[in-house]
């Protein structure tokens, strides 16, 4: 049988969930890991061809008729990338047991590529269409998502979102009487627990809100308000996002100190604890914290060493991220308390994280990024930090252990990242 080996380049620009890659623009050498191969219609041409790649772990075989010569198929076949050597002597053997043409197939391996990133403060403009909805997990228990009003209403909040660019005014909108009941419920239960549970930059910031941007039990305050505020502190800002983006994204504009924040308000019926983010959380449990230096600091940091991280360390980073932004727990004397916004905007997790219940643990980024941890119920375990600052270098360390070809550092005149190349 006369074997013929077709070149083709498959060029994988886009990868896994939905991210970007970026091809090198190197001179890497390219591996082999898939091909493709034409047989005549001799009788055994297939099975004897395939002998060659006997011990070799194909992941995929796929047949169709030549295009170029109707009597011919043509096999496309993948191995794992753990056997491109192996096939690298299959085609060798094919050259010489073969008499006939035989041309290589290659594409470069991922490990090549580094993940896209953003590299100015607009760029985060893309990810505005790129949500994730919550899987089915929610969708059971969740009363917002079989409510047809409420669902309405959510798709307005969408909207704004979806057609938000950086630098805009955040819209404002206008609560219906409903919404600010519900947001009046979940801000009284709050600012009673407050004193005794919050973390004391919490409750340093809170009445500064109050007086500036008009946090009232009667009132849910307009995003455009609390990101000029919160740029003046820190040089936080806020952006409008419809629901939930992916840990890449969110914790991408991180870096840049702009937060990601809903501005719909969850559903009336559960206002003790909802498993999503909406405008209570953001307000009452993420912008207080956004307004304090070292939080900030800290929160950019995570942002920073996650801009090209490798798919498997951006879930490392984003369990660092859930067990102190959203549910640490802090040292503050010889007592414990919340910083993190899942619990500083759940009374009913507040109260419940600072009972004997949940199991405490030293926070640790190398055990802490590999704690499991449900989504739709109060956390069975917290990791209590000693403080912020111990926090954000034990994350430093932490991000050092990323493998990266080059660091990454803000420009916060230009509002860019710099990339400083270490290879
Ligand atoms: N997206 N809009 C939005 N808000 C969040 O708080 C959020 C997110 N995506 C992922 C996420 N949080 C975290 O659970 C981590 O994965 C970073
Ligand atoms: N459980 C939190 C609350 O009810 O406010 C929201 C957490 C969002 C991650
Ligand atoms: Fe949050």
């Amino acid at each position: 049988a006369a074997l013929t080996f077709k070149i083709r380049r498959l060029h994988q620009g886009m990868s896994r969930r939905g991210s970007m890659y970026l091809e090198e623009e190197t001179d890497n050498k390219t591996e082999v890991i898939s091909c493709i191969f034409s047989l005549n219609e001799e009788v055994g041409a297939l099975a004897k061809a395939l002998r060659l790649f006997e011990g070799i772990n194909l992941t995929h075989i796929e047949s169709r008729p030549s295009r170029m010569n109707q009597d011919q198929f043509e096999f496309f076949i993948s191995v794992d990338s753990t056997c491109s050597q192996a096939l690298d002597e299959v085609i060798d053997g094919l050259r010489t047991q073969i008499s006939g043409h035989v041309h290589e197939l290659s594409r470069n391996k991922e490990k090549d590529t580094v993940p896209w990133f953003p590299n100015d403060i607009q760029d985060l403009d893309r990810f505005a269409n790129q949500i994730l909805s919550y899987g089915s997990e929610l969708e059971a228990d969740h009363p917002g998502f079989t409510d047809p009003v409420y669902r309405a209403r959510r798709k307005e909040f969408a909207d704004i979102a979806y057609n938000y660019r950086h630098g805009q005014i955040i819209p404002r909108v206008e609560y219906t009487e409903a919404e600010r009941m519900t947001w009046g419920k979940v801000f009284k239960e709050l600012k009673t627990l407050y004193p005794t549970h919050a973390c004391r930059e919490h409750n340093r910031v809170f009445p500064l809100l109050e007086k500036y941007c008009g946090y009232r039990p009667d009132n849910i305050p307009q995003l455009e308000d609390v990101s000029r505020f919160l740029q003046s502190c820190t040089g936080f800002r806020l952006r409008p996002v419809a629901g939930l983006l992916s840990s890449r994204d969110f914790l991408a504009g991180l870096a840049f100190r702009v937060f990601h924040s809903t501005q719909y308000i969850r559903h009336s019926s559960k206002p003790t604890y909802t498993p999503e983010p909406d405008i209570c959380h953001e307000l009452l449990g993420h912008v207080p914290l956004f307004a304090d230096s070292s939080f900030a600091q800290f929160s950019q940091e995570i942002g920073l060493a996650s801009l090209g991280a490798p798919d498997e360390y951006i879930e490392k980073l984003a369990t660092v991220y859930w067990f102190t932004v959203e549910f640490g727990l802090c040292k503050q004397g010889s007592e414990i308390k919340a910083y993190g916004a899942g619990l500083l905007s759940s009374f009913g997790e507040l109260q419940y994280c600072l009972t004997d219940q949940p199991k405490l643990q030293p926070f640790d980024p190398d055990k802490t990024s590999l704690q499991k941890y449900p989504i739709t119920e109060y956390q069975p375990v917290y990791f209590v930090a000693e403080s912020f600052e111990d926090a954000k270098e034990k994350v430093r360390r932490f991000a050092a252990t990323i493998p990266r070809p080059f660091t990454v550092r803000y420009n916060p005149y230009t509002q860019s990242i710099e990339v400083l190349d270490s290879t």
